[in-house]
């Protein structure tokens, strides 16, 4: 089996609210490395990235790209850490942070592949540039970025560019797409698993689909998590909750086909702010989606 390694990346530089750097801590507090233990794997917790906070750096040297610089420094550190646990075989868990870690992360399993199918659980379509965000926040970029979209200083990261292949990306769970960013999921040619359509054809249908998108000739799946694919009714610890989302049961059952399809070669869980939470119940929740993502079953 497979050993894990947790990566925590205690960034909120990618996205206008403090609180999602405190991520990392939450889900630790939520009892993630035992779970995991106890579903027989073996877990090292390689610690924290070291991550600038937004009060050490001049307030938006880019008001497109807000904290450019740093968000590339952090994402060169985690690229490298990604790649040293791929290269030893084992699974890294980034723990984030807002999801501009993401792009960090990609980069990382970029070293030793480009050829990874991507499955982004998420409200949101993270498919954003320079050119038509509304906020300036990295956050909402990152899924543009690893497939080659977006500033050179951020696509060159890891010295390879794309780092996946649009016909092995999904999104599911999404419900809020800014105008101009859904012409470049379009352009792409990434499929996009509206909550609409979940509702329309089930879940089980979707995650059927999307895995075989994401694994169709590729060398496994990376799974990015932000928790506000869930709806805000059970995780309400996320800086940008938006209604109608995934059902706790969808979650479970999305997980647990991706568990199911043996495929999973590293994950990100992202977005959790223990600030807005309530009693570190959005950290639970994702401790709860990992637990089923690596195997937990009733029997
Ligand atoms: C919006 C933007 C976003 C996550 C919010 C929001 C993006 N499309 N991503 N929360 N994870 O500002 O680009
Ligand atoms: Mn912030
Ligand atoms: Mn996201
Ligand atoms: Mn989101």
């Amino acid at each position: 089996m497979k050993e894990i390694r947790i990566i925590g990346v205690p960034s909120d530089l990618g996205q206008g609210r403090r609180g999602v750097d405190m991520g990392p801590s939450a889900i630790r507090y939520a009892g993630l490395e035992a779970a995991l233990k106890h579903l027989g794997y073996q877990v090292k917790d390689l610690g924290n990235i070291n991550v600038p906070t937004p009060e050490m750096h001049e307030q938006a040297q880019n008001a497109k790209l807000r904290y450019l610089n740093e968000v590339k420094a952090v994402s060169e550190s985690l690229c490298g850490m990604v790649s040293t646990v791929v290269s030893e075989g084992h699974i890294p868990l980034v723990l984030g942070g807002d999801h501009s870690i993401a792009i960090g992360s990609l980069a990382g399993m970029a070293q030793s592949s480009t050829n990874y199918g991507v499955i982004w659980f998420d409200a949101h379509g993270d498919m954003n540039t320079a050119e038509t965000t509304p906020s300036g926040n990295i956050h909402g970029m990152p899924l543009a970025v690893s497939l080659g979209y977006g500033h050179d200083d951020l696509i060159s990261i890891g010295g390879v560019t794309p780092k996946v292949k649009p016909e092995n990306v999904v999104l599911v769970g999404i419900r809020s797409i800014d105008a101009d960013e859904a012409k470049l999921i379009a352009k792409a040619g990434i499929r996009c698993y509206t909550m609409s359509e979940i509702d329309q054809r089930g879940m089980a249908v979707v995650m059927e689909e999307a895995i075989q998108i994401a694994t169709n000739g590729t060398d496994g799946i990376h799974l990015s998590l932000d928790l506000d694919a869930l709806d805000p009714t059970l995780a309400p610890g996320v800086g940008t909750p938006v209604n109608g989302g995934v059902t706790y049961r969808e979650g479970h059952l999305a997980m647990e086909m991706l568990s199911a399809s043996n495929a999973i070669v590293s994950v990100d869980v992202v977005e959790v702010n223990p600030i807005l939470d309530e009693q570190n119940r959005t950290a639970l929740m994702a401790v709860e989606l990992v637990e089923s993502l690596f195997g937990k079953t009733v029997l």
